[in-house]
């Protein structure tokens, strides 16, 4: 029988024609190197974000106020490692191991969220990040549901449920602050004063800026640009931090006829040395994430074992 091989100009139309009519591209179906390789730093970039963030909430299980918060918070803590597992796996069958992806981030080949090399100082962080940093990744990943890589696209329906759960806990925690004493009001302020900033540079660069936008808005890997992302979670935000009695920490902020605000840029170089490895945190992230994946290597091994005697 004869077989018809198609070029790889037929190969990259076909491809384009199932993006552009909102299909989704599936592990074993043609795509182009490049579209596998941004979505391999992506995806497995987003993945680390999950782990590494699980560090600065970890700092406080031990001394959460009550017995009812330590249990919440450990359970959110637990969703953002199955949230880097959903985003392993999801990488994975882009054809790249768990064991390269570590590699790389101990390597300091790839990146995670900036967001995670700020310190955790109080028990009020625990109400910000949730609120602010749960906040802004959920708007980008309600976004990213409608990525054209099937299985990150699935991965971020199951997350986003998760973590609309983790957004909600951090403004309770914020809104119990507001209520009680002067110093927790205070406390919380202080809170918002710190991850505020940290929090909109998690959008990455302004569209400009943006060596990867024009390609993953081509091949809707992203769907949303940067600055349309912050734009909206700057707009949705403010109006909850004022109506617990919060000030987010801008002294241009102006609501517009429009219902959207005016507000100061972001601090590009702060972004940048802290993107670039220079943050408050970076080198103590990357050096518990390496002891701790060194000391579980045994467990790692004894699963593999018990996997290997139950076949
Ligand atoms: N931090 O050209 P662009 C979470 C890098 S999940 C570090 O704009 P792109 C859950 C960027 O990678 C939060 N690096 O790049 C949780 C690129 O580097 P490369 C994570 C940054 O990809 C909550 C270079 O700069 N979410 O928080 C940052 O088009 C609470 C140029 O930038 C995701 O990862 C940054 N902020 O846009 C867990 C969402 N911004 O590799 C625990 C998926 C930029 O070229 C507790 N990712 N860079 O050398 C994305 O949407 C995109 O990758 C962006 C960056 C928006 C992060």
């Amino acid at each position: 029988m004869e077989t018809t091989k198609k070029s790889e100009k037929e190969l990259l139309l076909e491809f384009e024609e199932k993006i552009n009519g909102e299909q989704k591209i599936e592990p074993l179906d043609w795509m182009p190197e490049e579209y596998r390789q941004h979505l391999i730093r992506q995806i497995s970039q987003h993945a680390h974000s999950e782990v590494i963030g699980m560090q600065p909430e970890g700092n406080w299980i031990t001394r959460a106020p009550s017995l009812k918060s330590k249990k919440v918070l450990l359970a959110k803590i637990q969703d953002e490692g199955g949230h880097g597992l959903y985003l392993y796996s999801a990488a994975e069958t882009l054809g790249v191991t768990r064991d390269q992806f570590i590699q790389w981030l101990h390597e300091g080949k790839s990146k995670y969220a900036s967001v995670f090399n700020y310190a955790a100082l109080t028990w009020a962080d625990m109400g910000a990040i949730g609120w602010l940093v749960d906040g802004a990744a959920i708007t980008n990943q309600v976004s990213l549901q409608r990525t054209s890589y099937g299985p990150y696209s699935r991965a971020m329906v199951r997350i986003c449920k998760e973590e609309s759960f983790h957004q909600r806990q951090g403004y309770k925690i914020m809104q119990n602050m507001m209520e009680g004493t002067k110093d927790q009001q205070e406390m919380a302020q202080d809170a918002l004063n710190r991850w505020w900033w940290p929090a909109l540079m998690m959008f990455g660069p302004h569209d400009g800026d943006s060596p990867r936008t024009n390609l993953a808005m081509k091949w809707k890997i992203k769907r949303e640009t940067n600055d349309q992302l912050r734009e909206k979670f700057i707009n949705k935000t403010i109006p909850q931090a004022e109506l617990i009695g919060l000030k987010v920490p801008d002294s241009n902020l102006e609501l517009l006829t429009d219902g959207t605000y005016k507000h100061s840029d972001i601090n590009w170089d702060e972004f940048w040395q802290v993107v670039n490895g220079n943050g408050p945190c970076n080198q103590q992230r990357l050096a518990h994430h390496i002891k701790v994946h060194n000391d579980g290597a045994w467990v790692r091994e004894s699963a593999m074992l018990t996997s290997l005697i139950e076949e």
